[in-house]
C-alpha cells in the first residue's frame, strides 16, 4: 500500500504520566521532542505529508495517535480505546481524518485500540488483548468487510499490544517475536523471528518500501538488511519508556 499522509501529534509536557509498565525510567521531554522532530522528518523523507496536531491537554499519551482509528483506504474506523484515560483522545483524532475519509465510530461495550490491528494487503489481523474485546474486533471486522477486507482475531498474550510483536515488513513478510513465531492464522507469510533479547524491534514500521526501525538492535537490523529495502533507524528511547515506539507515533494512509 502507498501511503501519502499522516496524522501525528506533538507530546505534551505531562507525557510521563502516561499508562506504563515499563521499568526503564521517566522518559525526558526534551529528548522526547527531538526524536519525535527525527520521526516526522523521517515520514516526510518516504513521501508522506505529515499533519502534526498540538499536545491534548490532560491526555498524556494523546501522541501514540495509532490507537485512536483504523484508517483503510475507503474508511475511517474511530476507535473506543481500551484504557478509560484515553478515551477522550478520540474527538480530536476524528476531526482530523474527517478531511480524508468517512468515518465510523466503534460503540461500547466494544473497545480496540489501534496498536492491535494490522493490515497486511487486504486481510487485517485484529489482536485480542487488554484494550481490545472481541466485541470492538468485530465491530471494527464488519466495517471493512463491505470494502473487500476479511480479518482474523488473533489473542495476544505478550506485550501491549499485537503490533508491539508483530508488524508486516513486506507484502508477504512477517517480522515477529517468538510467541508468535508458530501461530496458525500466521502462517501463510514468510516469517523473520526476532530473537528474544530484542523483542522491541517487532515494532518496525513498514512505509512505502522503507522499513523504520528503532536504533539498537543489530541482530534484527542484520535480518531486515536482508530484505533489500532502505533501512533507517531511529532513536525511539524517551517513547519505549512509556511503551510506545514507531508504529504507535502515526496514523499512515
Ligand atoms: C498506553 O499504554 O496506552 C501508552 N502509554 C502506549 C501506547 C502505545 N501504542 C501503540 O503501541 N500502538
Amino acid at each position: 500500500m502507498t501511503f501519502t499522509h499522516a496524522i501525528t501529534r506533538r507530546p505534551g509536557k505531562d507525557m510521563a504520566a502516561g499508562i506504563t509498565t515499563s521499568t526503564l525510567g521517566p522518559p525526558d521531554y526534551n529528548q522526547a521532542m527531538k526524536q519525535f522532530d527525527a520521526y516526522i522528518e523521517t515520514l516526510n523523507h518516504c513521501g508522506l505529508s505529515v499533519t502534526v496536531l498540538d499536545p491534548l491537554d490532560g491526555y498524556p499519551d494523546a501522541h501514540f495517535v495509532e490507537d485512536a482509528a483504523v484508517v483503510t483506504p475507503d474508511v475511517a474506523v474511530i476507535t473506543n480505546p481500551g484504557a478509560v484515560s484515553r478515551k477522550g483522545e478520540v474527538p480530536s483524532i476524528a476531526a482530523a481524518l474527517q478531511h480524508f475519509r468517512k468515518t465510523v465510530w466503534v460503540q461500547p461495550p466494544g473497545t480496540i485500540d489501534g496498536g492491535d490491528v494490522l493490515m497486511v494487503g487486504r486481510h487485517i489481523f485484529i489482536g485480542l488483548s487488554e484494550r481490545t474485546n472481541q466485541n470492538g474486533a468485530r465491530q471494527l471486522g464488519e466495517a471493512v468487510t463491505g470494502f473487500g477486507y476479511t480479518w482474523t482475531p488473533v489473542p495476544v498474550a505478550a506485550g501491549l499490544h499485537f503490533k508491539s510483536s508483530v508488524n508486516a515488513v513486506g507484502d508477504d513478510t512477517l517480522l515477529l517475536t517468538r510467541s508468535f513465531a508458530d501461530h496458525p492464522a500466521l502462517a501463510g507469510f514468510h516469517r523473520i523471528v526476532i530473537s528474544p533479547q530484542e523483542a522491541y524491534a517487532g515494532n518496525t514500521l513498514l512505509v512505502n518500501d522503507h522499513l523504520i526501525m528503532p536504533a539498537g538492535f543489530p541482530d534484527t537490523r542484520q535480518k531486515l538488511k536482508s530484505l533489500g529495502k532502505p533501512l533507517i533507524e531511529l532513536d525511539v528511547s524517551e517513547f519505549r519508556k512509556m511503551d510506545g515506539g514507531l508504529t504507535c507515533l502515526s496514523l499512515r494512509f
